[in-house]
């Protein structure tokens, strides 16, 4: 059995241990990356690709943000469809000229390992699963992996939901907060002729349909589809034929390379530490696609900790460490609350086919409320795009107790 020392243990090499272990790095505390996956698997796998405004603004203050500025398109309106309507939603405008970053989340990723192998820190020990997590309420918690362990004096899980660092939690002190919604989303990465211009969200009687710009020739569809469904459910032709119903006009499709259901589940774990064991990203929260709230969540929440234990060991001050879950979980559940509430706009009642009239009619006066400039539509686009009223701290910047941010219930 191999073993290695470092103060800080990252599992995941996701944008959650990837932001936390360029900060740390840079700021000279030692790091490790334990990644499951290897590198090649990292860098093509196609997820998020909206990122918020104020996240943005934290990597480009951080310096992590080079390609992506270069690269990425700005994004400011989004357009709602319901009806026969087509209600576009000038969020940037709302939010004082706001917008989002239109790229792929596997670029972010691919970038954020070049600068920690560039120099910044070692780089991520790739296709290496770490088994168990062990002795996170001693001073040195344990990463146990096939043949290596890894003595940490923290321990960050940024490995998921599904990850082993959430397995080290005693469900005695730890609650999982979960909702299942009574549908899922097919999700299809798609080729098209021309790039989405903007977010597409369709209410239609036959379920939402919505489309999210990645690419010049890369566009994601979502499909609202029964809970349970798999893509063997969804052949080429009803995907085709389902798009075309639910979001006409539709950009020309080429193919379909990435088909997937995805289970529409959200949850929340509390508190977001135990002992020496902290986590971040979607292995403290899990949130659907509606808003497009996790990757930029998992990246705000590994600007927070690397700000916490930077003080740690710059200072000596375990203070914002102790805060790190207090502090996250009004954010976290406001951006939870930001993704429930969209769902709620964007889908029918189940089980109410006669009311759908009726529900399709009171979703259209709600969409409309969020396209006239007002304080309703106002408080839409500040949470939708990020607006950073509070931006995600720099790990240099002094503490400071958490805020509100602007906007307020929409519709
Ligand atoms: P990640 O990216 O899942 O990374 C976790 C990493 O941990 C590794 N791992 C382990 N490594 C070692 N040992 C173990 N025992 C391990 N167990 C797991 C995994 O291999 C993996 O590499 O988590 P992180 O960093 O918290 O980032 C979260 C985001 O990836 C996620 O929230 C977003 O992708 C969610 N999401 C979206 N978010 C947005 O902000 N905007 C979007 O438009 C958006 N669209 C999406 C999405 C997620 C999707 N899927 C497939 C889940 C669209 C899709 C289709």
């Amino acid at each position: 059995m191999r073993r290695l020392r470092t103060q800080v243990g990252i599992i995941g090499a996701g944008p959650a241990g990837l932001v936390l272990a360029n900060l740390l790095s840079r700021a000279g505390v030692a790091c490790r990356v334990v990644e499951r996956q290897s590198r090649e698997h990292v860098e093509h796998r196609p997820r998020a690709g909206l990122l918020e405004h104020r996240v943005v603004a934290a990597l480009r203050r951080d310096g992590l943000a080079d390609r992506l500025l270069a690269d990425g398109v700005r994004h400011g309106w989004c357009a709602f469809r319901c009806l026969g309507r087509d209600v576009r939603v000038d969020y940037g405008a709302l939010s004082g000229g706001r917008r989002h970053w239109v790229y792929p989340q596997q670029f972010l990723v691919r970038d954020l390992i070049a600068t920690l192998t560039g120099g910044a820190g070692p780089p991520p020990m790739f296709s290496k699963t770490v088994r168990a997590v062990e002795d996170v309420t001693t001073h040195r918690p344990r990463l146990v992996c096939d043949g290596i362990e890894i003595e940490c004096e923290y321990v960050v899980g940024c490995d998921g939901f599904r990850g082993a660092s959430r397995a080290a939690l005693p469900a005695v002190r730890h609650r999982v907060f979960r909702r299942r919604y009574p549908y899922d989303w097919l999700t299809v990465l798609a080729e098209v002729d021309r790039p989405a211009e903007g977010v597409v969200y369709a209410v239609h009687p036959d379920g939402f349909a919505g489309i999210m710009p990645r690419t010049s020739r890369l566009s994601r569809f979502y499909l609202q589809c029964a809970p349970g469904d798999t893509a063997d459910d969804w052949p080429a032709h009803r995907i085709h034929e389902q798009l075309r119903a639910r979001l006409a006009p539709l950009p020309d499709i080429a193919g379909f390379p990435d088909v997937h259901v995805l289970r529409m589940r959200s949850s929340v774990t509390e508190p977001l530490r135990h002992g020496r064991l902290l986590l971040a990203g979607d292995a403290a929260h899990v949130l659907t696609p509606s808003g497009a709230k996790g990757m930029n969540l998992a990246i705000a929440d590994a600007i927070a900790l690397a700000g916490a234990l930077l003080r740690r060991y710059r200072d000596g001050d375990r203070g914002a460490l102790d805060a790190y879950s207090a502090r996250r979980l009004p954010q976290i559940w406001r951006a939870q609350e930001f993704s429930d509430r969209l769902l709620r706009l964007l889908h029918l009642p189940p089980g109410k086919d006669g009311d759908a009239g009726f529900s399709l009619r009171l979703r259209l006066a709600a969409i409309e409320r969020l396209g006239r400039p007002g304080p309703h539509a106002a408080a839409f686009a500040h949470d939708y795009v990020g607006s950073g009223a509070r931006e995600p701290e720099s790990p240099d910047a002094p503490h400071a107790a958490e805020g509100p941010t602007e906007g307020s219930a929409w519709p």
